[in-house]
């Protein structure tokens, strides 16, 4: 089956939402150093991931829905939640997505379809199984994006859902976002130890559905890939494993700091733990974000002033919800249980 390529209009609003997130997660990075101490918690950005998440979820339709990991700012912001919401989660505010109980770690923005994040490794993809199901039982033709990272794959809930979600049908695109690194893991390692059989997509033969390793830094392969699999599966025609082959540009996750103490993250890990300054600069010099903004205005899609317009636009947007969150009151004591169930 073909697909039509995505319009000048939609590479353009494609690279909005990748300028977006890399702007955010910037100011989530700034914000330990600008204001120490206001973020309590710990933050994993997904700076390197743009494209494949940008990309992925270019054929999200209303009715539609996401979960993903604890690396999962890109995905709610690609989906329509306020940013300013959820900057003021991240700081643990009243006016955060979560009101402020949830944190980077558990951001949920159900009316905009994001189903939520876990901290536990391979947590989402059983659960987005279960809202496949659902959405199989609704019968209009909703599919569920479930993000996660190689090292998850390693999970026995992967093995297992994989095998129902085939054995069902359900509506399901698996996207297995491959970074290179399962926290002070390499791939290397985890090659030799613990992934039997490369590319990491030839797990989906076992479970009888189609695998695809795709290039995960380029928003438009992405888009074409998960395309196909999300036709695949509005048609009742079941699950698709992709494996979206990116690279980690920052560091596992921050440092957590005690309040008062400035902190930086630290050179990227590639670097200070690996000893990998070549494989490093090699992944900055394919950054997806200048290089989608480059092919852009290189092939007139885009101006090199509405390019630079863009980006002040989305800075200034980001600015704003800086500021909004430092400014947003914390959640009343009262509220610490509200939502505890058990
Ligand atoms: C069940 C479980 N085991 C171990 C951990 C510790 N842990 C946190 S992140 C992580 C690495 C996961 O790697 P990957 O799935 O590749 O995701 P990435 O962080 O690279 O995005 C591990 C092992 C955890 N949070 N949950
Ligand atoms: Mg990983």
């Amino acid at each position: 089956m073909s697909l039509q390529s995505p319009s000048s209009e939609q590479q353009i609003e494609m690279l909005t939402q990748m300028l977006r997130i890399r702007e955010f997660e910037e100011r989530v990075k700034r914000t330990f150093t600008e204001y120490p101490g206001v973020i309590r918690g710990h933050t994993h950005l997904a700076d390197g991931a743009e494209a494949s998440i940008v990309g992925a979820l270019s054929h999200f339709k209303k009715g539609d829905a996401a979960l993903a990991t604890y690396r999962c700012h890109g995905y709610p912001l690609a989906l329509g939640t306020d940013p300013k919401a959820m900057m003021a989660e991240i700081l643990g505010r009243a006016d955060g997505i979560c009101k402020g109980l949830g944190g980077s770690m558990h951001l949920t923005d159900v009316a905009n379809g994001f189903l939520g994040t876990s901290g536990i490794v391979g947590a989402g993809i059983p659960h987005a199984a279960g809202a496949a199901w659902a959405a199989q039982i609704r019968k209009k033709g909703e599919v569920v994006f479930c993000f996660f990272g190689d090292g998850a794959s390693k999970q026995g809930a992967f093995h297992e859902t994989l095998n129902i979600a085939s054995l069902w049908k359900l509506p399901v695109i698996f996207v297995m976002e491959n970074n290179g690194y399962n926290v002070v893991t390499t791939s290397e390692q985890e090659d030799a130890n613990a992934a039997a059989g490369q590319p990491l997509a030839i797990k989906a033969t076992s479970y009888v559905m189609p695998g695809v390793t795709v290039d995960g830094t380029d928003p438009l392969a992405v888009a074409e890939v998960v395309g196909h699999a999300v036709a695949r599966a509005r048609a009742g025609e079941g699950p698709s494993l992709i494996e979206s082959k990116v690279y980690r540009l920052s560091a596992h996750g921050n440092i957590i700091a005690p309040p008062g103490v400035p902190l930086h993250y630290p050179e990227h890990e590639a670097i200070t733990v690996f000893g990998k300054r070549e494989e490093y600069e090699a992944a900055l010099r394919g950054d997806p974000v200048p290089r989608f903004r480059g092919k852009l205005v290189q092939s007139g899609i885009l101006s090199g002033a509405a390019a630079d317009a863009l980006n002040a636009q989305v800075a200034a947007e980001m600015d704003v919800a800086v500021k909004f969150a430092v400014a947003s009151p914390f959640p009343a004591l009262e509220s610490a249980l509200d939502n505890v169930y058990a």
